[in-house]
């Protein structure tokens, strides 16, 4: 029986993947972690909570042999636009915790260790449309930059001590669960609460920005099959791209309308259209359907749709 634990938990991912493990693995089999001390009430109902800092590596220790952990996904990260904000901080949470987690990991023989990165690994030298999984990785962001070298670190444990490490490149992910803390791609998730709650919604890329997209159920799917895989069949051990669809902040208000069609759009870029700019506006992920079997499920109709329904009944509108 696997025994997990989560880094980050409380997140925007964290807070669906925790409770699709505890469905599978048994409830009291997967500890979350992150440094909340107020996370949402299904985390701290359906399983054990532990308030944990991912850069206090005796913490880490300690719940790992308490609850005599094999196997980590960890989550915990800070994203694009607070890692502009505060890159010295961002080098910190996202160096110096991945090493932590790998530590521990790599000390107590642990059979696995998820890591997602991000396609902000790519940066403006990387072929903007169907990205490469072996490219050019000159992020332009310090949230690219330490996942890029979290992604040569995840390798380095892998070829150095065999520590089974895999990871996942996701794209901009959108969910109505828990709010998104801090990216670029927030936007995309931001706009259905403005169009559920009939407010008008600004902005913050121009409507031809375009960026790979994935709905959470999609998400979920892929980190569940990658730790699923069989460790032979598996070519990358940084991260495997992932694509669902990419779309234009206009499609998207596009797709919307199709369900509120008084949904009202500003246009007004700021610093984060930079931070978009630089990634690509499509991937290819043919490693990962070759290795893992990954598909999606949704495209942007049949999830805004789903956006939308489980929005309304979240917000009681
Ligand atoms: P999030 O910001 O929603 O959640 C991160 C969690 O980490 C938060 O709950 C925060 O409290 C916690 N945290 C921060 N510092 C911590 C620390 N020192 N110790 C313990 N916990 C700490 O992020 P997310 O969207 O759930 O992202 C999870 C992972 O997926 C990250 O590695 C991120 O880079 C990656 N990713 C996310 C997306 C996306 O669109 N959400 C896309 C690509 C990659
Ligand atoms: C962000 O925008 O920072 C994240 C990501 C694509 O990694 N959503």
């Amino acid at each position: 029986m696997r025994r997990i634990l989560v880094t980050g938990a409380a997140g925007q991912i964290g807070s669906e993947l925790t409770l699709a493990l505890r469905d599978r693995y048994g409830e009291s089999n997967v500890l979350a972690t992150d440094i909340n001390p107020k996370p949402d009430p299904d985390l701290l109902e359906s399983g054990p909570y532990e308030v944990v800092s991912i850069l206090d590596p005796d913490s880490l220790a300690h719940v790992s042999y308490r609850y005599n952990i094999d196997v980590i996904y960890h989550l915990a990260a800070i994203l694009s636009a607070t890692a502009e904000g505060n890159p010295d901080f961002a080098w910190n949470v996202n160096i110096n915790g991945l090493k932590n987690v790998l530590d521990i990991a790599r000390q107590k023989s642990m059979d696995r260790v998820l890591v997602p990165s991000s396609i902000a690994v790519f940066g403006p030298s990387t072929p903007k449309h169907n990205a490469p999984q072996d490219t050019v990785l000159r992020p332009g962001t310090m949230y690219g930059v330490t996942k890029a070298a979290g992604e040569l670190l995840c390798d380095y444990y892998w070829k150095k001590y065999g520590l089974d490490v895999r990871g996942i490149r996701y794209p901009g992910l959108i969910s109505w669960k828990t709010e998104p803390g801090g990216g670029t791609t927030d936007y995309a998730v931001a706009i259905y609460y403005a169009a559920v709650r009939g407010e008008t919604f600004k902005c913050f890329v121009s409507p031809d920005t375009t960026l790979p997209m994935m709905y959470m159920p999609d998400a979920i799917d892929a980190m569940l099959q990658l730790a699923d895989a069989k460790p032979d069949g598996l070519r990358y051990r940084n991260a495997y791209n992932v694509a669902a669809f990419s779309f234009s902040a206009k499609e998207l208000e596009e797709s919307i309308r199709k369900e509120i069609p008084g949904l009202e759009v500003v246009y007004e870029p700021d610093y984060h259209q930079e931070i978009a700019d630089s990634w690509p506006a499509t991937i290819d992920d043919t490693a990962a359907r070759e290795d893992w079997q990954w598909k999606p499920e949704y495209d942007i109709d049949a999830m805004s749709r789903d956006m939308i329904s489980n929005l309304r009944i979240k917000l009681g509108l």
